[in-house]
């Protein structure tokens, strides 16, 4: 006789623009989630409660200086350290929102202008990447996309570093370089038109879910490895 095994949970990543509501829309998801009778967590990245996290937060607050592959590495530490946790909690049955995962890692460090004495390119797309390698992989990235001149609008644009016009545009570009062509993870993003109300991204952040849930059940149970 086999042991009947709880499925696992789905792994979903929300991933947009600084001020494309994100936040909100992850609150949102969580109860209509739960309430559904899906039970699911919520993990946010960059995760400013460990030790790691306080030190990304002082440097994002202006209050410390790193210089830009520190810093990017301890983005990437900040999700190894949870790495444990995340594959226990999807293994036992509870989906994972992420509200920002390795895409925004990659696209906000490559975003960053060159400095002129590194060596060449040390901030490529590949090189961003390369340090979270081997993490788990979402089962769907959900893409807030947003214009800039929406996200300029919100309220609290500026408070902390990289959100910058000029910054924000290289972010955008780099996102869409990030979902094209010749990426190796197409096929798992989910881009969905932000700028409407909350109710209306809500559905369609809530089709991107479904969606999700339909590739956990008809996937083999492993969860796969950022590649
Ligand atoms: N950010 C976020 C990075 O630069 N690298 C990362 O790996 C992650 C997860 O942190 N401007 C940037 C993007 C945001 C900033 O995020 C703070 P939030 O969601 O505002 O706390
Ligand atoms: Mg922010």
């Amino acid at each position: 006789m086999t042991t009947p095994h709880t499925p696992r949970g789905a792994l979903i990543a929300i991933e947009g623009l600084d001020r494309a509501g994100k936040s909100t829309q992850c609150d949102l998801l969580l109860k209509r989630l739960n309430s559904s009778g899906i039970p699911a967590t919520l993990q946010k990245f960059p995760d400013r409660t460990t030790a790691i996290g306080t030190t990304i937060n002082s440097y994002l607050t202006s209050t410390s200086h790193l210089d830009d592959q520190s810093i990017h590495l301890l983005f990437s530490a900040n999700r190894w350290e949870r790495r444990d946790s995340l594959l226990s909690t999807l293994t036992s049955g509870t989906t994972i929102l992420l509200d920002r995962y390795i895409y925004s890692g990659i696209v906000f460090t490559a975003a960053k202008p060159k400095s002129p004495v590194q060596p060449p390119n040390p901030l490529s797309i590949q090189w961003c990447k390369a340090p979270d390698i081997g993490l788990p992989r979402p089962d769907i990235i959900i893409f807030l996309n947003i214009t800039q001149e929406d996200a300029e609008k919100r309220a609290g644009f500026g408070d902390e570093r990289y959100e910058k016009k000029e910054m924000q545009e290289k972010v955008r570009r780099l996102f869409e370089e990030l979902r094209g062509e010749g990426s190796n993870d197409k096929g798992d993003w989910w881009v969905i038109d932000a700028g409407g109300t909350v109710e209306e991204v809500a559905e369609e952040v809530w089709k991107g879910v479904l969606e999700g849930l339909r590739r956990v059940k008809e996937g083999n149970g492993e969860v796969r490895s950022i590649e």
